[in-house]
């Protein structure tokens, strides 16, 4: 795990993007991110890591998610231009990546990172938990492989709202967020 500044230059989005300014696990901590490395050996005890977060947290549901431009096909590209559309959920989304890799964008909301992107580079044995109501996005890397695992509390509050859809800044989520975010610091 690495996280940085995006560098907000226009370009393809796979590209590291990486503004030279390192972001903390503290930083990530103030925006209610969480990272967990929890690795992946021969043996099973990651699963049971995996197993007992999950239930710690209230998760009842999982599936496993692989974006690669062979299984994906024509639809590739289009995939992942739909993942990297801003958006919030009003529920938490943790992901594990079990193999490959692929960078998660969360939006600043205070200074010195009020609306800057931040960008987390993660691949396999990286966990993330991002906080429901959070401005993110997703992208693979330049090696155009990601396989993931998702937990998902409940339907329906996994669906994605996108930034740009008009009621999305009006969502409770979105405001019990930036109360929890700003009200910290
Ligand atoms: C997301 O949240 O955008 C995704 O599920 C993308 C694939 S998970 C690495
Ligand atoms: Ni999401």
């Amino acid at each position: 795990m690495k996280a940085y500044v995006f560098d907000d230059i226009p370009g393809d989005q796979r590209l590291p993007h990486d503004s030279g300014n390192p972001i903390s696990l503290n930083t990530l901590s103030d925006l209610g991110v969480i990272y967990k490395q929890i690795p992946i050996g021969d043996d099973k005890k990651w699963e049971d890591e995996i197993n007992s977060f999950a239930k710690e947290r209230g998760y009842k549901n999982r599936d496993q998610i692989t974006v690669t431009r062979e299984g994906l096909g024509a639809a590739y590209e289009d995939k992942i231009k739909s993942f990297f559309d801003e958006h919030l959920h009003e529920d938490e989304e943790i992901r594990y990546i079990l193999g490959g890799s692929g960078y998660f964008d969360v939006r600043g909301v205070t200074e010195p990172y009020n609306e800057r992107w931040i960008r987390i580079s993660l691949e396999k044995g990286d966990l993330i938990v991002l906080p429901a109501g959070i401005y993110h996005r997703f992208t693979v890397d330049s090696n155009n492989t990601i396989t993931a695992m998702r937990l998902f509390q409940d339907e329906p509050k996994w669906t994605p709202h996108s930034r740009s859809a008009p009621d999305t800044d009006e969502r409770e989520a979105r405001g019990e967020y930036l109360q929890q975010v700003k009200g910290a610091i």
